[in-house]
C-alpha cells in the first residue's frame, strides 16, 4: 500500500510581502495595485488579507512568512479529470499519426475500451501508483482541488474501485478531490449491442450502491452519437436526481444533441467540451447557472477545428472554466497552465477569463465556490505564489513549470525558488 507523504509544514502565520490582482482573485480586497498585501493563516483557514500596512493588532505577533514580493493567486482548480486509469495509449497516438482512424484505432482494440480493460486487470494499489506521479505534477503547478471521474470500470466492482482510489488520492496528498460517476462513459465489451440494458444497470445497481458508500459528489455522462443518447443521459439524470446528486455533462462535443439544454433542465453543474453547443444550449446555461467548462487539450489533440462558441457565453454571461480533462486517449494533459494558454490562443479567451477559468469559475463547476477559487477570509487556506512579474504570465508562458510555492490544505506543501 503507498504510504502517506510525511505531512506539510503548517502554513500558519502572515504571509507578508504579496503582491495581489484582487480584480482577479480577492474580490472585495482593499489593496491598490503595487501595495504590499499579507494573507494571515490560523488553524490552516484565511481569517483575513489586506494591505500589510494594515494588518489587525491580533496578528502581529503571529509568525511571519516572507512572501518574496511573489503574485499570489487562489490555488488552481483542475474541474475535469479522467486522471485514475490503468495503463496508456502512446500506441495509439503512433497509429494516428501513421494515418490510421478512429475507426481502424477502435478495431485494434484501442480507444476508451483499450483503458478499460487495463484498469480492470489492476488493483487499487497500482491504480494510485500509477496515478501518484500525474497528480503530483499537477499539484506541483499549483492545483488545490481536482476533480476526477470514474467511467473506465463500467462494472459496479471497478467503478467502485477508481472512486475508492481517487479518495484515496485526495489523503495521500491533502488535496481536495471532487469525484464523479462517468458509468455512463462507454459501452463495456460484455454489453455490446446492448445499451438500454447497460444503462438500467447503471441507473438501477451501480450509481444507488456507489452513492450509498459515499463515493459520489457528482454525476456525468458521454451525451454523443458514439456514446449514450438524449434518453439514456436524461434516464441517468433522473437516478441521479433520486439519489440527491448533482449532474454535469460531456456535452456537444462532436456534434449538437442538445445535450446542455437537457443538462440545464436538471440544473447542471457544468456541460463539458461544448464545442457544438447551440444557442438554445446557451441561453439554457444561462438561465439555469450551469458552468462551460472548455477543454482545448482534447479539442488540440483530435485537431478538432469547431471552437466553442466563446462569443455567445461571452454575451449571455455564461460563466467559463478550463480544465485539462486529462485522459489517456484524447488529453494526455498534465499542465493546467498549458490549458489556460491553450484557451487564450485556440478559443481566443481573454486573459482575465482564462485565470479564472482555472480558478473561482472551475470551483463553481464543481460547487465549491464557498471554499476555494477565490483569496478570501473565512476559507481554507489554498494559495499559490508566483515568481512572475504580471498575471498575465500565468497563460504567457508555455511548456513552463514556474517554480511556484503552494499552501494547500493550510499547509505548505512546496516551497518555490
Ligand atoms: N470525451 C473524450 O474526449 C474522452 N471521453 C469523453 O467522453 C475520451 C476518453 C478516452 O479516449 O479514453
Ligand atoms: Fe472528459
Amino acid at each position: 500500500m503507498t504510504q502517506a507523504a510525511t505531512p506539510h509544514p503548517s502554513a500558519d502565520g502572515r504571509w507578508l510581502a504579496l503582491r495581489l490582482a484582487p480584480e482577479l482573485f480577492a474580490a472585495d480586497v482593499p489593496v491598490a495595485d503595487g501595495q504590499s498585501a499579507c494573507i494571515v493563516v490560523q488553524q490552516g483557514r484565511i481569517v483575513w488579507v489586506g494591505p500589510q500596512d494594515q494588518v489587525p493588532a491580533a496578528y502581529q505577533a503571529l509568525p511571519a512568512h516572507d512572501g518574496g514580493a511573489r503574485l499570489a493567486t487562489p490555488g488552481l482548480i483542475d474541474c475535469h479529470t479522467h486522471l485514475v486509469y490503468g495503463g496508456e495509449r502512446a500506441n495509439e497516438f503512433a497509429m494516428r499519426l501513421a494515418g490510421a482512424s478512429y475507426e481502424e484505432v477502435a478495431r485494434a482494440g484501442g480507444g476508451i475500451v483499450s483503458s478499460v480493460k487495463a484498469t480492470r486487470e489492476a488493483s487499487e494499489e497500482e491504480l494510485i501508483a500509477q496515478a501518484l506521479p500525474r497528480l503530483d505534477q499537477l499539484l506541483a503547478e499549483g492545483v488545490t482541488a481536482i476533480e476526477i471521474k470514474s467511467g473506465y470500470g463500467l462494472s459496479l466492482e471497478h467503478e467502485r474501485k477508481q472512486l475508492r482510489v481517487a479518495r484515496h488520492l485526495a489523503e495521500l496528498r491533502g488535496v481536495t478531490v471532487r469525484t464523479t460517476f462517468l458509468g455512463a462513459h462507454a459501452l463495456p465489451p460484455e454489453y455490446a449491442g446492448r445499451s438500454q440494458d447497460y444503462i438500467d444497470l447503471v441507473c438501477r445497481d451501480i450509481m444507488p450502491a456507489l452513492a450509498a458508500e459515499g463515493l459520489i459528489d457528482a454525476v456525468d455522462v458521454f451525451c454523443e452519437r458514439i456514446a449514450f443518447s438524449l434518453a439514456e443521459t436524461e434516464q441517468v439524470f433522473q437516478a441521479a436526481q433520486a439519489l440527491g446528486l448533482p449532474v454535469k455533462l460531456h456535452a456537444e462535443q462532436l456534434s449538437n444533441m442538445e445535450g446542455a439544454a437537457l443538462a440545464a433542465r436538471y440544473g447542471a453543474l457544468s456541460c463539458d467540451h461544448i464545442e457544438h453547443l447551440s444557442e438554445n444550449g446557451i441561453a439554457a446555461m444561462r438561465d439555469a447557472g450551469t458552468v462551460a467548462v472548455l477543454l482545448p487539450g482534447a479539442f488540440y489533440t483530435l485537431r478538432d477545428t469547431k471552437v466553442p462558441p466563446i462569443d455567445g457565453l461571452r454575451a449571455a454571461k455564461v460563466p467559463m472554466a478550463v480544465s485539462t480533462d486529462h485522459n489517456p486517449g484524447t488529453s494526455p494533459a498534465l499542465s493546467l497552465l498549458l490549458m489556460a494558454n491553450m484557451a487564450c490562443t485556440l478559443f481566443r479567451l481573454t486573459v482575465p477569463e482564462a485565470l479564472a477559468g482555472i480558478t473561482r469559475h472551475a470551483a463553481l463547476a464543481l460547487g465549491l465556490q464557498h471554499e476555494q477559487g477565490l483569496i478570501a477570509a473565512g476559507r481554507p487556506a489554498n494559495f499559490v505564489l508566483w515568481p512572475v512579474r504580471h498575471a498575465a504570465e500565468l497563460a504567457y508562458w508555455f511548456g513552463n513549470k514556474p517554480d511556484c510555492t503552494v499552501v494547500r490544505q493550510g499547509r505548505i506543501a512546496r516551497v518555490g525558488g
